[in-house]
């Protein structure tokens, strides 16, 4: 069997090395070898170029090593076979750590005790509640946004959620579709976002979706940058409408140095790290995913190619 690696990021290397222990009896092939493109039956890769696949005539199974698959989708020669994307209990429990320290650090106020402590300055701020009586709205309840909404509601947040498609069995309420948008941003005092990027999420974190929020919300985007207009952020943020924001994702990465963002007092910026994906974390995923399909099964969390993830 043989298996294109085509991963654009530093550390291909290391993902080719661990492809390479966990399936010694394949063949792995990169871009800069020569090789028979004929021979390449699935392709392991993150941010290929426009037309990467063209070659590839024989093959059955595209594996992004990332869980967003916008950066693949966006290629319109993508051949028409399996996309799969990458879900892993690690990963998994990595986004819930970001969102719940971002969650927490803005209900406890972590920004705010940071600047008092700079000044050596021994005081409360006002406005601490219970973590009852603030209402969470996470918007995307897949693979990452139930997970976060299961341990933040373990925590005591007021949860609803939103989502494609209804979704009757969760425990709290989840509201859909644009229909449902309305009521869950006005009861979305934190509003968290694990959306993909697709065309109808495209830029939907702007002032509209904004003004639509409690007066003095918080906005956490983890899903994409390009989900979020930061120039409506920022306004909202002057305003008061918003009152913080932990942004894990931007419209271009890595964020520019000019960005106000980075030195915005209410917002926390980290660079694309909630999840950080190593080859030790997704490569035994991807091999099981290989492995199963080789012997005729099939293969899982695979992008539903009419709604782009
Ligand atoms: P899933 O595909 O499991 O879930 C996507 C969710 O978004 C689903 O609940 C889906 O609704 C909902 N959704 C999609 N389109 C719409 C829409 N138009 N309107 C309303 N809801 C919509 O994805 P994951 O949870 O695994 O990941 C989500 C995203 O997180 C990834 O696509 C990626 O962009 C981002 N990500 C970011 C990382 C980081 O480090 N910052 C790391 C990993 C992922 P429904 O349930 O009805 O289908
Ligand atoms: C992903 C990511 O999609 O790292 O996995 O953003």
């Amino acid at each position: 069997m043989t298996i294109l690696v085509n991963i654009n990021l530093p550390d291909a290397p290391l993902w080719t090395q661990l492809l390479h222990q966990h399936l010694p009896d394949c063949t792995l092939v990169s871009l800069d070898r020569p090789h028979d493109p004929a021979a390449v039956e699935y392709a392991v890769t993150w941010a290929p170029e426009l037309g990467a696949f063209l070659p590839y005539a024989n093959l059955r199974g595209i594996l992004s090593i990332g869980a967003g698959v916008d950066n693949l989708l966006r290629d319109p020669d993508l051949p028409q076979v399996p996309v799969v994307r990458s879900v892993a209990p690690d990963l998994t429990s990595q986004m819930r750590e970001w969102v719940l320290l971002q969650v927490l650090s803005h209900h406890r106020n972590a920004l705010g005790y940071s600047a008092l402590q700079a000044r050596r300055d021994w005081a409360h701020l006002p406005g601490q509640r219970p973590a009852h009586q603030v209402r969470i709205g996470i918007m995307g309840l897949g693979e990452l946004g139930l997970d976060a909404a299961h341990h933040l509601g373990h925590l005591g947040f007021d949860i609803a959620g939103w989502s494609r498609a209804p979704k009757p069995d969760t425990g709290f309420p989840v509201y859909s579709g644009s229909a449902g948008m309305a009521e869950f941003l006005g009861r979305s005092e934190i509003l968290i976002s694990l959306l993909p990027l697709t065309p109808l999420t495209k830029g939907i974190l702007n002032k509209t979706l904004l003004a639509q929020l409690p007066p003095g919300a918080v906005l956490i985007n983890a899903g994409r940058g390009g989900l979020q207009v930061e120039a409506d952020i920022l306004a909202a943020l002057d305003t008061g409408q918003l009152r913080g924001a932990s942004l894990d994702v931007f419209e271009q990465e890595p964020l520019p140095a000019s960005s106000p963002l980075w030195s915005h007092p209410a917002v926390v910026v980290t660079p694309h790290v909630a999840v950080y994906s190593t080859p030790a974390t997704v490569v035994p995923a991807l091999v099981a995913q290989i492995r199963r399909h080789q012997q005729g099964g099939a293969f899982q969390n695979v992008v539903d190619r009419a709604n782009r993830y």
